[in-house]
């Protein structure tokens, strides 16, 4: 007889789900009794974190990731970080453990009341399984749910004393034999018929969006904007957790505004908008306007059925983005169209003590090396890092699409632990930094050789940012004086630096990236807005 800890970490392994990332506690321990040698547990101090590590190794490893949660409390603290798992579509399974079935009806102490019902808005799929015997094909049914398109996180409750009970071997046998797939063609006419309609517009444009990456189309979305000559615009940064073509390529010029009217306003003059990988769109702030520019038709790809749904205008096919777009390609020929226009170079930023964050960025242009992997989440300098840095390459870029603060460095961690190879320079705000500031622990136990430069202006600049264009006068909690992240990395083992110019910070930068351990790098900046 097979345990279901045994059928449940052979179905692990099968998957190449070695890795496991969590927060124990008393209904957890049964899972990780005799935990296997080729299996790596990720300890977190803090269940966000956790998930947050878990979204990052996911997304950058294009596979499923195994996260486990304290009970009730547990999953409460992970909430913030499954809701940025769905904005980013990142195939994470969560496991929680709950109470004895046995004591589960009188509600004894760690029992997670309705437990299915907590996350059930944030992930394809929330169940607690009705038997013991039943748990190794609820995890494989999750794993099959959490990595068909589209992606995203998918939540089982298993209470504690499930893991002894017995499995039914014949059963299991077929659970880890299983393929399922999904990667959805298009139809040929439809492709057909948009090919022609790209080709005969006058002036079409290309929206570029995170699944363009995360879909494996980066090759195909060049070549067909290559042939159509299409100018390329990055979908907006606050849902873009993901590039969609290279930001130095001559026929890119920028980043989408992310409100309904400017859109409209800086993509005025094309006449088909072809939106790529993304929701149309990822609007934030309430900037009303026209949906579309005078004249305009919109056309988008998307694997998402619901983001092709919510879309308000435009019309959408749903199938996999990659095959879409090599088929796009292949039926598309070489357009007579000019050429656009190619994008200046970001302005120079004047001198000042502290530096600003935009010169920040560009001692980052000269010191990245080409494979550098950078996770950002240093809100008022999004715009100065990706339109200064011009990341180019696929895999090089996450942002929590979401917009819940504490991706940034969990992700980090988990996105150096599936890239290995790659450096990783995650870039924070020093207000960000703190909603998973315990991960700075994990990375200096697991010596994840991950750097983080954080961005210290003393302030919530982005709020204050938003408070003059909400006309929000006398907000209180907007300063951030004397918070000291290199004395907290110290804390938790984390080397940390403080540069007193950007010469010292390009030397700390070079040394930081080399070194085997993660590092961190406190960088004194001036307040406000970083210049794009
Ligand atoms: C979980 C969560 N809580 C609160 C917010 C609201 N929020 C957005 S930006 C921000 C301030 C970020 O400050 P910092 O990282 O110092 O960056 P800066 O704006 O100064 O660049 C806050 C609190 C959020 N996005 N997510």
């Amino acid at each position: 007889m097979t345990s279901v800890r045994d059928a449940a970490f052979d179905l692990f392994r099968a998957r190449g789900m070695t890795t496991i990332f969590g927060n124990p506690g008393s209904t957890e321990l049964p899972m990780l009794a005799s935990f296997p040698a080729d299996f790596r547990y990720v300890l977190a101090l803090h269940e966000g974190v956790a998930v947050g590590m878990a979204d990052g190794f996911a997304q950058a490893s294009g596979r499923p990731a195994h996260v486990n949660l304290h009970t009730a409390p547990g999953v409460g603290n992970g909430m913030g970080a499954i809701f940025n798992a769905q904005a980013n579509h990142a195939p994470v399974l969560i496991t929680a453990g709950q109470q004895a079935r046995s004591l589960m009806t009188l509600q004894a102490n760690l029992t997670n009341r309705d437990a299915t019902r907590v996350p059930e808005s944030l992930v394809k799929w929330s169940f607690e399984p009705p038997r013991a015997q039943d748990v190794p094909l609820a995890l494989a049914r999750a794993l099959h749910l959490a990595a068909l398109p589209p992606r995203g996180p998918v939540f089982l409750s298993i209470p504690m004393d499930d893991w002894d009970a017995d499995a039914d071997e014949a059963d299991v046998a077929h659970h880890l034999a299983r393929t399922v797939t999904g990667r959805t063609a298009p139809a040929r006419e439809e492709v057909a018929a948009l090919a022609a309609r790209l080709d005969a517009a006058a002036a079409p444009v290309l929206i570029a969006g995170p699944d363009i990456d995360a879909s494996g189309a980066w090759d195909a979305v060049v070549a067909l904007a290559e042939r159509q000559h299409l100018p390329v615009w990055a979908s907006p940064a606050p849902g873009g957790g993901r590039l969609g073509f290279p930001e130095s390529h001559d026929l890119f010029q920028g980043i989408l505004p992310p409100a309904i009217g400017p859109a409209a306003e800086a993509l005025a003059g094309h006449d088909l908008i072809l939106v790529i990988g993304s929701s149309v769109f990822p609007y934030y702030p309430n900037l009303p306007g026209p949906l579309l520019p005078e004249g305009a038709a919109l056309v988008a790809i998307t694997s998402d059925p619901d983001e092709a749904a919510r879309a308000p205008m435009g019309d959408a096919i749903v199938a996999d983005v990659a095959l879409t777009v090599v088929a796009l390609a292949a039926q598309s020929p070489e357009s007579q169209r000019p050429l656009p226009p190619v994008r200046l170079a970001p302005d120079p930023v004047p001198a000042s003590d502290p530096p600003a964050a935009a010169a920040v960025v560009d001692v980052l242009a000269e010191v990245l090396p080409q494979d550098a992997i950078v996770v950002l989440e240093a809100p008022s300098s999004t715009l100065a890092v990706r339109n200064r840095l011009r990341l180019s390459r696929p895999g090089s870029y996450y942002f929590g699409a979401g917009g819940g603060l504490g991706f940034g460095l969990a992700g980090a961690i988990g996105v150096q632990l599936a890239q290995p190879d790659r450096p990783v320079l995650c870039i924070l705000g020093e207000g960000s930094a703190q909603y998973a500031i315990t991960g700075l622990w994990t990375a200096a136990a697991q010596q994840v050789p991950a750097t983080f430069l954080v961005l210290r202006n003393e302030e919530y600049a982005i709020l204050k940012w938003f408070a003059a264009m909400e006309q929000v006068t006398g907000a209180p909690g907007l300063d951030l004086p004397a918070l000291d992240c290199a004395a907290v990395a110290e804390a938790y083992g984390v080397p940390a630096v403080r540069p007193g110019g950007l010469d010292e910070l390009r030397g700390a930068l070079a040394t930081a990236l080399a070194s085997p351990g993660p590092d961190l790098v406190e960088m004194r900046v001036a307040p406000g807005m970083a210049a794009g």
